[in-house]
């Protein structure tokens, strides 16, 4: 193989790589380095972070904390416990993030909560803007596709092309 044609084979090599990494759903530890934790600041967290569905979250914590879901902003804003769902007290929990819109997670130790150990996630669309209508996600999917589609159709005529070099 020539010199273009190893080029144009790393220009293929590293278009797919670009591809399969936007294509690759992401894992969120919660909090970053410090985790779940009361000193942490997770609204500085959280605006420093673009969850997209299909991504995880992952709390990291100590026995002293767990990790429950609260139904509402409301009860998120006031701390109630009372109607949490989803508790989660393994030290190392993992939310998938399903659909568009907006979960709370707060600590379940007494008082944490109000110290400021909770979380809003926002997930958007996979494309990436955000979807406050149900029916806005498989049209972000499918125009995803159609990109990706002429992305692939890029890479194998570069690749035809370099062949073709290769018989001169
Ligand atoms: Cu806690």
């Amino acid at each position: 193989m020539d010199k273009s044609a190893s080029y144009n084979m790393l220009f293929f090599i590293g278009m797919m790589l670009m591809l399969s990494k936007q294509g690759l759903a992401e894992q969120h530890v919660v909090g970053g380095k410090q985790g779940w934790d009361e000193s942490t600041d997770f609204d500085s967290w959280a605006s420093g972070q673009t969850f997209k569905v299909g991504d995880t979250l992952v709390f990291k914590y100590s026995p002293m904390h767990s990790v429950a879901e609260l139904g509402s902003e409301s009860k998120y804003n006031k701390c109630d416990m009372g109607a949490a769902t989803n508790s989660m007290s393994d030290g190392n929990s993992v939310v998938k993030l399903t659909k568009a819109g907006t979960r709370y997670f707060a600590c379940g130790t007494a008082g944490h909560c109000d110290q400021g150990m909770k979380v809003k996630i926002t997930t958007v669309s996979a494309s990436g803007s955000p979807s406050s209508s149900s029916n806005a996600t498989p049209t972000s999917n499918s125009s995803g596709t159609y990109v990706a589609g002429w992305f692939v159709l890029g890479g194998l005529v570069l690749v035809v092309r370099s062949l073709m070099h290769v018989s001169y």
